[in-house]
């Protein structure tokens, strides 16, 4: 059976051209029709949420801090910016497509110190548009309260999110203190910051690590069983 991850969508010129169009309104901070493009003439029009997601959201996320990097936007601007796809997060998360529930619950947090919370959220989505019960903390999650609560309510699995380099100390004792709580619970961990620091899943202790949230959720399917 087809999953909703699995739809038919537009061809690479028509991403690139609603792309363009959404973030010169995050630029202009034009929420309205940052909403309307990716509502009226994306969603309406039969392009997959996943898509939307991913081929237009995130990397107009990622043109947005290349233009910060190199000068050419204000950090407002970024900020204006990123509120907008924030908003437009929420208001798609009311249209997510969802394959029926497989039972399974998976917590979805950025480590301590991490403020980048848009790609651990956009996972979290996915999951939940694949079947999965997701609890999603958001940005930096203290580490002994992460503790805290999955004694109070264990997940199937732990996703982690981390985009600092810097927050990587922070990730490695997150995972020291999960094990020390449960050696079997599930790990799964992902962010940009796994693109600067080459090879690193491989000396941690965790199931699984991915580049974006269709990864994410393909792996949980299968080291989850359903
Ligand atoms: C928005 C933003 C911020 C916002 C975040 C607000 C928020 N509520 O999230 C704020 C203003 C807080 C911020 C702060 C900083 N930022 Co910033 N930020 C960004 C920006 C522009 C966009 C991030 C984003 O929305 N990405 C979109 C999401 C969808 O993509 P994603 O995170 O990669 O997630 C996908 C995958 O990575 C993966 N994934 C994510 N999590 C997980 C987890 C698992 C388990 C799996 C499998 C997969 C997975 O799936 C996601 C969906 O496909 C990026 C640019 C960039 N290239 O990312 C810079 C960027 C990450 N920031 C940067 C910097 C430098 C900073 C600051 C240090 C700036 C400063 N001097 O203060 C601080 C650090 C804050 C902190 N303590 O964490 C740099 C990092 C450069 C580097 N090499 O280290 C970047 C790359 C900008 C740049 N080009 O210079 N930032």
């Amino acid at each position: 059976m087809l999953s909703v991850l699995d739809r038919p969508s537009l061809d690479s010129d028509g991403f690139s051209a609603l792309r363009e169009r959404y973030l010169a309104a995050q630029l202009s901070g034009d929420r309205r029709e940052a909403l309307r493009l990716l509502v009226d003439e994306g969603l309406l029009r039969g392009i997959p949420l996943q898509d939307i997601h991913l081929k237009i959201i995130q990397p107009a996320q990622y043109e947005i801090g290349r233009l910060w990097q190199e000068n050419r936007i204000s950090v407002a601007q970024e900020h204006l910016a990123t509120a907008i796809s924030q908003l437009a997060l929420s208001h798609l998360y009311r249209h997510l497509p969802r394959d029926p529930s497989n039972g399974k619950v998976i917590m979805v947090a950025c480590v301590e110190g991490e403020m980048h919370e848009v790609g651990a959220r956009m996972a979290s989505d996915f999951l939940e548009m694949a079947g999965f019960d997701v609890r999603f903390l958001g940005a930096n999650v203290p580490t002994a309260h992460l503790i805290r609560m999955l004694r109070e309510q264990t997940p199937d699995m732990l996703a982690l999110s981390v985009t600092m380099t810097y927050h990587l100390p922070a990730l490695r004792s997150a995972i020291t203190q999960v094990r020390e709580f449960s050696s079997q619970l599930h790990i799964a961990v992902g962010g940009l910051a796994f693109n600067w620091a080459n090879g690193l899943e491989h000396d941690l202790d965790v199931s699984f690590h991915g580049r974006d949230a269709r990864e994410l959720v393909a792996a949980s399917c299968r080291i989850l069983g359903v």
